[in-house]
């Protein structure tokens, strides 16, 4: 397989006008016709024009209406070349059979549950067509869709419709037209028997935009909180970033086959049904969650991808990152706006950290690959180190100088394919900012570790904080520059309160913080190797409250001691602080008892742990969503990272050792969480309500590690009397905890209740995947053949290999039972979608961390991998790569 370099980019040598394509849609086959206006980029140009083709069968090609002879052009796999295009512009008719029927990669046009659809995004559209398939050939299209009315009754595609009619046959046929230019990845076409819900919008500028979410019949009910999502998202966007919706109709439509969430096509997203459907028996608060913010996602990117987009597939965290960030924004001004953060962070450190310090660590602009997908380039989940580099923009430049800079982006970037650094000199021009060494966070991989050691000099009345930096060498990277850190900082007193900060001193530069509202928060701007940072009129020595809010993307080590630790948990007005205080507690806990447990010594739980966790259960004034977080430790995942050599068993014996004794030392005040967070009357999706719910629930998972009859009773009740998914799922997953016939008796009656509910059934085998129960393995290889899995569904295979890897006992089996499982299962999956079994083919890429024997059977299974026939680029890529 070929690698693509960032370095190797060239402006292509033609340039598409327009796009005519007619769609005749069948089961036998599909024809496709597409004729394109191309022009030369620049005159007296005589270069080949090589288009990009997939899996397709030419039927005929023309130039300005003549048949090309043989000689004309040549054809590889890949590539369809035309050897001699005529002088200036011309027109292209090409003709091309595909089989989308039989397309189980779910790229390029296939038939998903009996309606055609497509994923263009990176390079599908070359499944459609042959093609300049690449984000920077843009250009205005139409797109005429033929099929049989009776099956295919509702034909979407981008823009307006301008067209739609009867044909022989029992055919008909629909003609949509773009005004926007657009790249190829950004073409979609749904044909099916669907019907929607439909709502309007009125923009700030008065125009009504039709609202349409497409879904088979039975499922309209359930679209209404996607249609609320996307309305606020929309108000949002206009409210926050001026920025005003551009058609005058807005379609979405869920598929229940997608290998990611949703994609954010221009005018016509499609998303992945588990991302669209919801209704409080079916769906839990994390499910609605998920919608607004997924529907925000792919709305926002109408702006931020769509009318700017990317130049190449290196610029990918330009639109991915930014658009992230901005969902972020948005699910934070929709709900609490700490947790979420807190969520985001968490969901940083068990991803990316580990993935930065692997062998497929990559900088968030990589600088080769060898397939653009979303697994391979910007894995699923990690699409968040872009938005913390967006994140970094705003700390520094505060929330006016950032919204200045994305206009400036807007006024010079619409309808434009650009890069990272026209993002940058966006932001610095519109600021007059000079960010120094700031693009660095663009190609430096690897997570930045920052030491901080702080002194008090009570005379003179200065603190000082020592910052010092180190990049870790990460493949291809081992000299690494100093990066640009924006360091939040607050200092609190002796009585907790934030002190008011004047001035800072640092290289010997004075400044003054602040001469007349006082600021109790400042940002450092540590871009050096070392640094330090002296504030003055500080009267006593303060406790530092370190990078409030986690404004950079960093592993930070500092001085605190378990004292200052204890005092931010309790203080910290900062409530992501506060929360990282009692994280840190936590990972310093579990890695001394880890330690324990290899030398074989009792375990046992420090009282003023079990203390400081009590004070924030039993704090009324704080957020209940905020306290669930608070109370949950952190993952396995995490601490195994933290460690010279991974020690799953240990790691999860601790975690497991600490729960329970957690649950045994605050039974009364979790069975009081309990029973103060019941809410009798409907299910609302609200702050208040969920967070009440994430509380009780998590005080019931804690509960029930006692596996004592009172409480098995109490979380069964729970079980049987929730009147949603978000309870019911809760209380099922805390009794699953205790292998057993309660157990066994509650999944059952679970899927009994529930068969007929694809989504529903995901949650089912997602749960009984992630068991801990040793041996679990054989359970999830009889899981494979029930006859609700199907490993052609990627949500299924989410679910139960994917829930699977998750499980660190489990997946890490001292036996390589779990490594073999997931060898076999990875072969067999990629002959049928390379994309999704090239997710799963991630879980081995950390096995370099573990013990020499866990190494050698994960090594063997790779190396099965890699050897295998026929193999796809996706899981060629990733396995070679965990292998180098
Ligand atoms: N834009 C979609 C994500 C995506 C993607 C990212 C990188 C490489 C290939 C890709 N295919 C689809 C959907 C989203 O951003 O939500
Ligand atoms: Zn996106």
């Amino acid at each position: 397989p070929k690698e693509v370099f960032l370095k190797d980019y060239k402006k292509p040598d033609y340039l598409f006008e327009s796009v005519d394509l007619k769609f005749q849609l069948g089961e036998d086959k599909t024809i496709v016709t597409s004729s394109i206006a191309v022009y030369p980029r620049e005159e007296g140009t005589s270069a080949p024009l090589v288009l990009h083709g997939h899996d397709l069968k030419l039927v005929s090609i023309k130039i300005d209406g003549k048949d090309l002879k043989s000689d004309d052009y040549k054809q590889d796999l890949r590539h369809l070349t035309l050897l001699t295009p005529p002088a200036g512009a011309f027109k292209l008719d090409i003709i091309t059979e595909i089989d989308p029927v039989h397309n189980t990669s779910l790229e390029g046009l296939y038939k998903s549950s009996g309606v055609f659809c497509t994923q263009c995004e990176a390079e599908g559209f070359r499944k459609i067509t042959f093609y300049q398939d690449r984000p920077d050939v843009m250009a205005k299209y139409t797109c005429r869709i033929e099929a049989n009315k009776e099956k295919y009754p509702v034909l979407l595609s981008n823009g307006n419709l301008i067209e739609q009619g009867d044909l022989e046959d029992g055919m008909h046929y629909a003609l949509w037209e773009d005004p926007y230019k657009k790249p190829s990845y950004l073409f979609a076409l749904v044909a099916g028997q669907l019907e929607s819900r439909d709502d309007s919008f009125v923009t700030c500028s008065g125009r009504k935009v039709a609202l349409r979410i497409y879904t088979p019949a039975q499922d309209v009910p359930k679209t209404a909180h996607a249609m609320y999502s996307l309305k606020a998202a929309m108000k949002w966007d206009e409210e926050v970033f001026g920025l005003e919706y551009d058609l005058d109709l807005f379609n979405i439509v869920a598929v229940p086959d997608f290998n990611m969430g949703a994609m954010e096509n221009k005018s016509l997203n499609i998303f992945n049904s588990k991302l669209v459907l919801a209704s409080p028996e079916t769906a839990s608060d994390g499910d609605y969650a998920s919608i607004l913010g997924v529907i925000g996602h792919e709305y926002f990117h109408n702006w931020t991808g769509n009318r700017v987009t990317c130049r190449d597939w290196f610029q990918l965290s330009l639109k991915e990152g930014l658009t992230v960030f901005r969902d972020q924004e948005f699910s934070s001004d929709m709900g609490c706006r700490p947790v979420k953060r807190i969520a985001d962070v968490s969901r940083l450190r068990n991803y990316q950290f580990p993935q930065d310090a692997g062998p497929m660590a990559h900088p968030v602009r990589p600088h080769s690959y060898i397939k653009v997908t979303v697994v391979n380039i910007m894995p699923h989940l990690m699409l968040h180190p872009g938005a913390e580099v967006v994140r970094m923009y705003k700390t520094l430049l505060g929330a006016s100088g950032f919204r200045k800079g994305m206009d400036l982006y807007f006024q010079r970037h619409d309808g434009q394919a650009v890069t990272c650094e026209d993002f940058y000199a966006a932001m610095c021009d519109a600021n007059g900012a000079d960010l120094a060494n700031f693009l660095l966070w663009y190609s430096q991989a690897g997570t930045p570790s920052v030491k901080v050691t702080s002194s008090y000099n009570a005379e003179a009345k200065t603190f000082s904080l020592k910052f010092s930096q180190e990049v870790p060498p990460t493949p291809g990277q081992t000299v690494k520059e100093p990066m640009f850190i924006p360091v939040a900082v607050g200092l609190l007193d002796s009585t907790g309160k934030d002190m008011p900060l004047s001035s800072l001193s640092s290289n010997g530069v004075l400044k003054t913080i602040s001469s007349g509202e006082p600021v109790y928060t400042t940002v450092l701007h540590f871009n050096k190797k070392e640094e330090e940072f002296v504030f003055s009129n500080i009267p006593e020595r303060p406790v530092p409250s370190l990078l409030r809010g986690y404004s950079a993307p960093i592993r930070l080590d500092s001085d605190l001691t378990d004292d200052d630790l204890f005092f931010l948990l309790a203080h910290d007005s900062d409530e992501f602080n506060r929360w990282e205080a009692g994280q840190m507690l936590s990972r310093k806990l579990m890695l001394s008892l880890v330690a324990d447990f290899q030398q074989q010594k009792p375990l046992s739980l420090n009282p003023r742990f079990v203390e400081g966790i009590r004070s924030i259960l039993c704090n009324v004034t704080l957020d209940k969503e905020f306290i669930s977080k608070a109370m949950t430790l952190p993952g396995e995942g995490e601490i195994m990272d933290m460690m010279p050599v991974a020690d799953p068993d240990a790691v999860h014996a601790v975690r497991t050792f600490i729960r329970k004794e957690l649950a045994v030392q605050l039974k009364q005040e979790f069975l009081v969480a309990v029973a103060n967070n019941r809410i009798s009357g409907p299910y609302v999706f609200d702050h208040e309500n969920l967070a009440r719910r994430a509380l009780k629930n998590t005080a019931l998972v804690y509960l029930a590690t006692l596996n004592e009859p009172d409480v098995t009773e109490l979380v069964l009740n729970e079980y049987k009397s929730s009147s949603n998914m978000t309870e019911q799922f809760a209380a099922m997953a805390a009794l699953a905890q205790n292998p057993g016939q309660i157990c066994d008796e509650v999944l059952s009656d679970f899927y009994n209740k529930w068969q007929q509910d694809f989504l529903v059934v995901n949650k089912w085998f997602a749960l009984q995947a992630m068991s801990d129960t040793p041996g679990n393995v054989e359970n999830v290889k009889k899981l494979l053949n029930h006859p609700a899995f199907d490993m052609r569904n990627p949500n299924k295979v989410y679910s139960l290999i994917g829930g699977f890897c998750g499980s660190p006992v489990n997946f890490h089996a001292k036996d390589g039972s779990g490594y073999k499982f997931l060898g076999e299962v990875v072969v067999q999956l990629d002959k049928i979608n390379p994309q999704v079994a090239s997710r799963m083919v991630s879980a081995f890429s950390r096995w370099k961390r573990f013990d020499e024997d866990r190494q050698a059977l994960a090594k063997a299974q790779l190396e099965m991998i890699v050897s295998a026939n026929g193999l796809s680029e996706n899981v060629y890529e990733i396995a070679s790569k965990s292998l180098a």
